[in-house]
């Protein structure tokens, strides 16, 4: 009762003192949150055992968005503090943050669990060890600048330690880190626009002291960022593609002052991703996860917000829901694929696989046929399988390459273990630069 009193007061507070800390938000409706329900059928089914980063990405969108489905939560929450107290030198410096994100989301209990662990500390030291790999090898970091966007977002709203003047120095955006060959990478830009927004917001505040400069450059960064953002809207809608859009989204709502608001319909965006939900686009855990919070009006920069997160969503998450059954056409048993590894040369095959199969399962297939050429190994990650070496030679982040996937010469935009391949498709995985 007495926070339903103060929330309209601080709100006003806020208006009045920092108007350019407003964001926009669009958001779907509550007489829409059934069309959400997906996203939360694939989050709720799925297993969550050996692989964490997914469930991290799960919980923290959970909190975020104020779902009270507290048996969910504590399973997840479960396999966190296993690999917190089992594996956390395995684990890489963003999903450690993505941990602390998830942990201290919204001021629950478990919020003590980074204290206990010293997960700062801990963060702040993976943070170090990135910036050391850049040194050392031609600015390449340990990971990539997705997780760095994301340490320097959790250190930030967890009052870990981090130089402003570092963050200066390597969050420039003509940094190549944010592209992929000549791509510019949505996401990583997205997480970056948060994490500065954070920074830029501290300095303000006072909480973090700096030069004038520095917060000077940080506004320029953001600046620029947004406009690579919004330069990749495409006519539906979405911004760099399905996967995307719901971090830019994110991104665009804490930067408004810096577009002009005929930039950007936000409204048509969300419609996009509506209907892909509804097609059945996000039926990977982390990608439900990454989607959600946006569509209700959220921001990774609500983390660490005064009040819990609980909100009119609360409890819609039990009420029934009947899925809808996609009707697949009647196709022959089997197809066939042209499946080809590139390295230097092209070494090819003709694959045959139930109809069905997704692209992971023709490599397989191939391997079989033939292990010298068509060998590979694989590891898992947040969003599935994701090869690390093919014929023996081996991706490397100091390196910058990669096997990249492709279909009919055009890369893929999902990986190896979602990609459903089809009748007479050429497939193909290269060695890559990016
Ligand atoms: N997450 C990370 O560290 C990953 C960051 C990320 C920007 C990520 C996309 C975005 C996200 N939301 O998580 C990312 N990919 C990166 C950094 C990379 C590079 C990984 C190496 C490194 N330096 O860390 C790299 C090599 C450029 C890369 N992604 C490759 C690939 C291809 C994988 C092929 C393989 N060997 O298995 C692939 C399939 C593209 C291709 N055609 O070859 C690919 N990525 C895709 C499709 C994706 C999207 C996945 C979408 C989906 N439905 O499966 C992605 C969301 C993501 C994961 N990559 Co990368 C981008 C998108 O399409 N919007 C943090 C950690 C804690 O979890």
């Amino acid at each position: 009762m007495r926070q339903s009193h103060q929330l309209p007061l601080a709100g006003l507070l806020l208006f009045s003192l920092i108007p350019s800390q407003l964001c926009e938000i669009c958001e779907v409706s509550e007489e829409n949150y059934i069309r959400l329900k997906p996203l939360l059928n694939t989050m709720n089914q799925s297993k969550y055992t050996r692989e964490t980063s997914s469930s991290v990405n799960v919980l923290l969108s959970l909190q975020l968005v104020g779902i009270q489905n507290q048996n969910l939560k504590q399973k997840l929450i479960q396999q966190i503090k296993y690999t917190v107290k089992r594996r956390l030198s395995q684990v890489n410096s963003g999903e450690l943050a993505l941990i602390t994100l998830a942990l201290g989301a919204c001021h629950n209990p478990d919020e003590n669990l980074i204290y206990d662990y010293h997960l700062i500390d801990k963060l702040e030291n993976k943070f170090q060890a990135e910036i050391e790999n850049m040194e050392a090898h031609n600015g390449n970091p340990l990971t990539n600048y997705y997780q760095l966007s994301l340490d320097v977002l959790a250190l930030c709203l967890f009052n870990g330690t981090y130089s402003t003047t570092e963050v200066v120095n390597y969050f420039a955006p003509e940094n190549k880190n944010y592209y992929f060959g000549r791509q510019f990478s949505v996401d990583t830009g997205a997480m970056a626009v948060l994490a500065l927004t954070c920074v830029k917001r501290s300095l303000i505040n006072g909480q973090v002291k700096t030069d004038e400069s520095n917060l000077k450059n940080i506004s320029i960064y953001i600046k620029s960022l947004v406009e690579k953002i919004l330069s990749e809207k495409k006519e539906n809608g979405l911004i760099g593609n399905t996967f995307s859009t719901g971090e830019a989204m994110q991104a665009l709502f804490v930067s408004s002052d810096y577009y002009h608001e005929n930039d950007w319909n936000c409204q048509q965006t969300l419609n996009t991703v509506l209907t892909k939900i509804s097609q059945g686009a996000f039926s990977i855990p982390t990608a439900a996860a990454q989607v959600l919070p946006a569509l209700m009006g959220k921001t990774f920069l609500d983390v660490n917000k005064d009040s819990s997160c609980v909100s009119a969503a609360g409890n819609f998450s039990n009420s029934t829901y009947e899925p809808v059954t996609v009707t697949t056409p009647v196709t022959p048993s089997s197809i066939s694929v042209n499946y080809s590894v590139r390295i230097n040369e092209t070494y090819f095959a003709n694959v045959t696989v139930p109809n069905g199969s997704v692209f992971l399962d023709v490599m397989e297939k191939a391997q079989k046929m033939n292990d010298t050429i068509f060998g590979f190994t694989m590891e898992e990650s947040s969003w599935g399988p994701y090869i690390t070496s093919v014929q023996g030679l081996w991706a490397s982040n100091n390196d910058r390459t990669y096997w990249e996937l492709l279909s009919g010469g055009i890369p893929l935009s999902q990986g190896v273990g979602s990609y459903v391949v089809h009748d007479g498709e050429n497939l193909e995985v290269r060695w890559s630069k990016y």
